[in-house]
């Protein structure tokens, strides 16, 4: 009987374990951005209620996110993201999002873009 009520304590024990960490995600986006001032704004905007860390990288344009997905979603924080005015890879910002962005921050533009030595912005890639 004891053997039988902690073989039933590990079970649950596990259990309880498991739906902690599935509770955490942990992925990364891509998203378009050239400056200093966007990586503020966009990890402002990534910065959710249930996120827990957001860095983006002005060089890889890599946004590396860590959320409680019981708080919040990836769609979600896809969403803040475009809202600020920022585009991600898969989910392009609205021209009137878009729009709100600094002048000096337009990522979209390409001698801006080749100032900064990036290549193609996401949203002509994906009208290629
Ligand atoms: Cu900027």
């Amino acid at each position: 009987m004891k053997k039988y009520i902690f073989s039933l304590l590990a079970v649950v024990a596990m259990t309880l374990n498991s739906t902690a960490q599935s509770k955490i995600t942990e992925t990364s986006l891509e998203v378009d951005g050239l400056c200093g001032m966007c990586k503020q704004r966009i990890e402002n905007a990534a910065y959710l209620p249930g996120v827990k860390k957001v860095n983006w990288d002005k060089e890889t344009h890599q946004l590396d996110l860590v959320f409680r997905n019981d708080k919040v979603s990836k769609e979600e924080i896809i969403a803040s993201i475009n809202d600020a005015g920022h585009d991600v890879k898969g989910a392009i910002a609205s021209e009137e999002q878009y729009a709100n962005i600094h002048g000096c921050c337009r990522y979209r533009d390409e001698g801006l873009r080749a100032n900064h030595g990036l290549g193609d912005a996401l949203c002509t890639e994906e009208k290629k």
